[in-house]
């Protein structure tokens, strides 16, 4: 079978899996949430990893059908984590075309009434350029989102056109460092310039700022001197499957 058809019925037959990463905060160590990430395991070929898959479905209609799984996985899964008491936020990644998509919000919706979570559980990344593509649609998208009560942040920022017009209309609470100024911090002075003017310009518009991909001590180290209020990255720990969270967050206390 061709990819397409197979991951269509990956979508339909509940084939598909979600792993999450955590996030910590630098000021106290707490674990604030996760990042909901998208693996297909395929019978023939192993873990099939997003970056393999997606840009197939956001090329087409099954990125619709694919993101209310994901909504609805991730949303199930956190009702799961609060009936076992882990408090956690998820965030969950959108495409452009989820943007686009007047039935996104609704969807939402359905999931957290159905699992009976509430919006301030849930947090939505979108890239610069995701918001590029038609920035009048995504403001419109993203006000619905931000009215139901969840958070948002500017994924990969840095990695494309980053204007600073749209920080102050949009309703985005936080700023996701694209990982390839993180991966090489404690050695590239231009890298710690542009990371720590960042942390500058977000915490003056009020926003909370994760840095992403953080893979050492050094890494780690050098995002505290310059203020970063959040890390995620395997310096922490890699995604893993929901049970490999709790027992993660378990081993921890
Ligand atoms: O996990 P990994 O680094 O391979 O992810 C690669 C890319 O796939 C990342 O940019 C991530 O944002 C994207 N991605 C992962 N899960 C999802 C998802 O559920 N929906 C969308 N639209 N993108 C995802
Ligand atoms: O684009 P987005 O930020 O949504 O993608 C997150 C992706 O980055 C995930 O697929 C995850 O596997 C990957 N990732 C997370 N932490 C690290 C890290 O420390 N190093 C590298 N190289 N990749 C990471
Ligand atoms: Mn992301
Ligand atoms: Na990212």
């Amino acid at each position: 079978l061709a990819l397409y058809t197979e991951l269509s019925h990956a979508i339909r037959d509940g084939g598909l899996t979600l792993y999450y990463q955590p996030k910590q905060r630098l000021s106290d160590g707490r674990i604030v949430g996760v990042e909901a990430l998208l693996r297909w395991p395929h019978p023939q070929r192993g873990l099939i990893p997003p970056g393999a898959f997606i840009p197939m479905a956001e090329n087409s209609e099954l990125i619709r059908p694919l993101t209310a799984w994901v909504v609805d996985a991730a949303i199930r899964q956190l009702a799961a984590w609060r009936r076992d008491g882990i408090d956690l936020r998820c965030a969950i990644n959108l495409s452009a075309r989820n943007l686009l998509d007047p039935g996104l919000v609704e969807y939402i919706e359905v999931a957290l009434s159905r699992h009976g979570v509430p919006a301030t559980s849930l947090e939505f990344e979108v890239t610069e350029s995701a918001l590029m593509e038609d920035p009048n649609a995504a403001l419109a998208c993203l006000l619905r989102i931000h009215a139901l009560g969840a958070q948002l942040s500017i994924d990969d920022y840095g990695s494309g056109y980053s204007s600073l017009g749209y920080l102050k209309r949009l309703p985005v609470q936080t700023l996701k460092i694209d990982r390839s100024f993180v991966s090489q911090l404690s050695v590239s002075q231009p890298d710690e310039i542009i990371v720590g003017s960042t942390i500058t310009l977000a915490h003056n518009f009020g926003l909370t700022v994760v840095a992403e991909g953080v893979e050492h001590d050094a890494d780690r180290d050098a995002l505290i001197a310059l203020g970063c209020d959040v890390i995620q990255g395997y310096w922490l720990a890699k995604p893993m499957p929901a049970a490999a969270l709790a027992a993660w967050l378990a081993a921890r206390v």
